[in-house]
């Protein structure tokens, strides 16, 4: 049997992973449960990340140690994968015993061999990224990988000698043209780091305590980056001292590391040179996905627009969401996700199309011959292409897979449905039911689509596993395997359950909104006690922001369009209780009517203020003034010499809820 390896970029555990990073884990899934379906012998590995200075300082305000902080992470993350059906093999901790030893012996390797030196380092450092920069890779004076502020920093430390790799590295991308995927990302790195000369690379730290310390220095602890890159070999067994255990003989070189955009460069980079220098086989292919943004942003707790897999699972299924991120995110872009663009996609694809399917079929089966069906080989012509889809379909998929183009492998899937759904048309069942000698001919029809539904279904359960053993339950038939799935016709017969459950109930969008609500309301409060228990970094941000923004730099016009303004109606105001300068309003919003507090009580009775119109920031994060939750911000002029305020209005009335730009 074939051995396949692969492996999940291993999530920090700095916090609960939201639906972007564990995308990359279900799309890992579903190609490791179509390589086991193809007669592999997989190996599939995911973890987390849990050395860094980040942590340290999180566990530091929580009051915790940073193993009891991430042992708390570690097991939410271990959960949400559980929920999300992920069949690994392997959850690698970077602070497992075995793996901790193993850098440490591959640090003093590489030291002993002279990969490794000892020197000093200047520059800046980012905190959140835990990098060092120089002057010139900083963009704007700040972080180029995440754009937030850093600081200065000078340390003794230990550097990898990466240029002595280089031409190696670039050899192998010219040897290797599917090393990484998609090309332009290699092209990218090529451009903007190989081509330019690599520098050598700071691999310690002495500013922080949690890592793996360097056994022969105890004052340096190992980068991060070069301790979670080795997870790939330890997790398999890999002995610097060359008793590597049977999994590192079986599964090493990886075939497939699947990882996101922002990290490609530590991957083809970094990770083959560590290797090269261990005179380790290279991995086969890299794989660095795109991004899911929410509704077109970056995902951001402090916008209050993370999307959580547990909250989306618990509002459209597990299965659902796995459907949706799976087909939604292509091969290069990035992809959007958002509650109301999931119970589009979910109504559309899930519920009419396969779920509908499904329920036509059985339903009919039942009613028309009390739940079996054989084939009775009463043929027409329509039957061939319905047959013909189905029996290519396989090879299309793993097409598709073979690419890596999984929502293509996806859509390949659905093509059966959709047909199936067109055949149900075009053979009209129950114009054949009134007619007692169209019965064999009816009989053939649903048996047909019971064979369709069958080899779909199999090809759709590297995707919805759950959801396939249920419909295959449903039609009391077991699920294909590699030798017949391009075969049609072989059942003998269907025995159909005469209480089929409704796979995926259609949504309606406005309870779908009402529970998104909740979820969010309850996420912001989670935030809110968060900041409070974490009163440094964010605070320090919001702050220097501030600053920065009294001197009022220039801003592009996109910087401009992310603020949403609209035009609303006070319709009620009250004093705030304990507070001379807040009213709490009531303001309508076309549709949507909002609370929020606005320092304006000492310039404003509440019952001056009640009908006018203004002007209303709508997209501000909310935040609680007064133990009351403020969901916007309403414009006024301010006159700093006077202290005079005014609200600002459109200069005619105007439909509440409209823009203003
Ligand atoms: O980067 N959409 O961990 P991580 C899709 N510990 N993927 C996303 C995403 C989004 N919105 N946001 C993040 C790390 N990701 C390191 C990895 S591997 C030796 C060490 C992806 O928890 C991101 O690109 O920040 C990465 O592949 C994964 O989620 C985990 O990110």
């Amino acid at each position: 049997m074939k051995n396949y390896y692969i492996t999940t970029a291993i999530a920090y555990t700095s916090g609960k992973p939201h639906i972007g990073n564990i995308y990359e884990i279900i799309l890992s899934d579903s190609i490791a449960r179509f390589k086991r379906f193809q007669g592999y012998n997989v190996f599939f590995q995911t973890g987390t990340d849990e050395h860094g200075q980040k942590i340290e300082e999180k566990a530091t305000n929580k009051n915790q140690t940073p193993k009891q902080f991430v042992d708390d992470v570690a097991q939410i993350i271990k959960g949400l994968w559980d929920k999300a059906n992920i069949s690994y093999d392997k959850f690698i901790r970077t602070t497992d015993d075995y793996h901790e030893k193993q850098v440490q012996k591959i640090f003093k390797k590489l030291y002993d061999q002279g990969d490794i030196y000892k020197g000093y380092y200047e520059g800046w450092y980012c905190t959140p990224c835990e990098s060092f920069w120089t002057e010139s890779q900083l963009v704007d004076g700040k972080c180029p990988d995440c754009g937030r502020e850093v600081k200065k920093a000078k340390e003794e430390a230990y550097f990898f000698k990466m240029s002595k790799y280089a031409d190696r590295l670039k050899e192998y991308y010219n040897n290797h043209p599917n090393f990484v995927l998609p090309v332009s990302r290699k092209n990218e790195m090529l451009n903007n780091f190989i081509n330019k000369g690599l520098q050598d690379l700071c691999v310690s730290r002495t500013s922080f305590k949690w890592g793996v310390p360097v056994d022969f220095d105890s004052k340096h602890v190992v980068y991060v980056w070069l301790d979670a890159l080795t997870n790939y070999i330890t997790g398999l067994g890999y002995d610097v001292a060359g008793n590597n255990q049977e999994n590192f003989k079986k599964f090493w070189p990886a075939d497939l590391h699947v990882i996101g955009k922002d990290i490609v460069r530590f991957h083809i980079i970094y990770w083959p040179i560590f290797l090269m220098a261990l005179n380790l086989p290279l991995p086969k292919q890299v794989y660095g996905h795109g991004w899911l943004l929410q509704d077109g942003e970056k995902m951001s707790k402090s916008k209050g627009n993370v999307l959580y897999f547990d909250d989306l699972a618990e509002v459209f299924g597990c299965d659902a969401v796995r459907y949706y991120v799976l087909s939604e995110m292509g091969f290069e872009n990035d992809g959007l996700v958002g509650w109301e663009l999931m119970t589009e996609k979910i109504n559309s694809d899930l519920a009419n199309v396969y779920g509908n399917l499904v329920s036509r079929t059985i339903a009919m089966t039942n009613k028309y011959f009390n739940g079996t069906v054989e084939n009775t080989f009463e043929s027409d012509a329509v039957d061939q292409s319905l047959i013909e889809v189905v029996e290519g379909a396989y090879k299309k998929v793993e097409s598709k897979f073979n690419e890596l183009k999984i929502s293509d492998a996806i859509s390949e899937v659905m093509a059966i449905f959709k047909r199936a759904n067109k055949y149900i048309d075009e053979t009209c069942p129950w114009i054949l039911a009134k007619d007692e000698s169209n019965l064999n001919r009816l009989k053939t029809v649903l048996y047909n689509l019971c064979e369709a539904i069958t080899v779909g279904t199999t090809l759709l359960a590297p995707f919805m596993p759950e959801t396939a053993n249920k419909v295959a339950k449903m039609l009391n038939t077991k699920l294909r395997t590699l030798d017949n799935v391009q075969k049609f016709g072989l059942e003998k017969q269907f025995n159909v359950t005469n209480s089929p459950e409704v796979l995926f109930p259609r949504l309606n969008l406005k309870d779908v909104m009402e529970k998104a609500e909740i979820i969010k309301e309850k996420q912001i409060k989670e935030y809110m006690q968060e900041s409070k228990t974490e009163p440094n970094k964010n605070a320090k941000t919001e702050v220097s922001n501030k600053t920065e923004n009294q001197a009022k730099a220039i801003i592009d016009f996109d910087t401009f369009s992310k603020a949403e303004l609209k035009v609303g109606t006070i319709v009620n105001s009250e004093k705030v209780e304990g507070s001379e300068k807040l009213l709490k309003n009531t303001v309508k919003l076309g549709d949507e009517v909002r609370t929020i507090v606005s320092g304006i009580a000492k310039t404003y009775n509440p019952q001056d203020i009640i009908g006018k119109q203004v002007v209303v920031v709508t997209n501000l994060a909310p935040r609680k003034l007064k133990g009351i939750l403020s969901e916007g911000m309403i414009l006024c002029a301010f006159d700093e010499e006077t202290n005079n305020l005014a609200l600002v209005s459109p200069i005619t009335e105007f439909k509440d809820g409209c823009e203003v730009s």
